[in-house]
């Protein structure tokens, strides 16, 4: 057990997390925090064609420019209708852009961490884990080969769209893995995704066609692990 895990088996430590809570996209994503309605698209932090081979230009530029638009644009919809129909008293309404919000903003969540963790291929992006990640995940999964299987194998088996994601566990300081349907369905409360790949068809489909497994094993070329290593760390303190 490393020195953090035991530090967070304390009661005491266990409840100060508790106090702290989730981290925000922002400390994740590092956006600057929003008003209400008005989330914008970050920039991709590298350019289109960086993470070529692995994943072409043309995907980046549609997935980033179009898709994760879409998912901004749609969370600004909904929390503006939100304000709307909670000032009108109308439940329905309130109960419908909750769920769009939900939708739409665990897309701009997740898409703002997606890009943060890949990078160009043989610099940033590619290579092993170090110090604190690969020691937890040796932790959790016995090696960092068994770990790949297991995520790999994870993102072949999501039914339709979603995530595999990499978690943070809050409560034991453990890492976890998990499925996301869509971009907001079958989470767990307490744990914060520090690694995702995206399984969507708009994800890899005009360079993988039906081949979701290629897409997955070139997509560990491009991992970033020191930005991962990062996430990790701005949870554990
Ligand atoms: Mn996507």
């Amino acid at each position: 057990m490393s020195t953090r895990r035991a530090f967070l088996t304390s009661a005491a430590a266990g409840a100060a997390v508790l106090a702290t809570g989730a981290p925000s996209l922002h400390a994740i994503g590092s956006l600057p925090a929003p008003a209400p309605g008005k989330h914008e698209l970050p920039p991709l932090p590298y350019a289109a064609d960086a993470l070529e081979p692995f994943i072409d230009a043309q995907t980046m530029q549609i997935h980033h420019g179009k898709h994760h638009l879409a998912y901004v644009n749609g969370l600004n919809k909904a929390e503006d209708e939100l304000a709307k129909a909670r000032a009108a008293d109308d439940f329905a309404l309130v109960q419908h852009w909750s769920k769009q919000a939900a939708f739409h903003g665990g897309g701009h969540w997740l898409h703002s961490m997606f890009w943060k963790v890949m990078g160009k291929p043989g610099a940033q992006g590619g290579g092993e884990p170090t110090g604190e990640l690969l020691a937890a995940i040796t932790d959790g999964f016995g090696s960092f080969t068994s770990f790949k299987k297991q995520f790999s194998a994870a993102a072949a088996a999501v039914e339709g769209s979603g995530w595999a994601l990499l978690h943070y566990r809050h409560d034991d300081g453990r890492l976890i893995i998990m499925q996301a349907e869509n971009q907001h369905k079958l989470t767990s409360w307490g744990a914060t995704p520090i690694l995702g790949i995206d399984v969507w068809e708009h994800a890899y489909y005009l360079k993988y066609q039906n081949k979701r497994p290629d897409y997955v094993a070139a997509w560990w070329n491009v991992v970033n692990w020191t930005a991962v290593s990062g996430n990790l760390a701005s949870l554990q303190r």
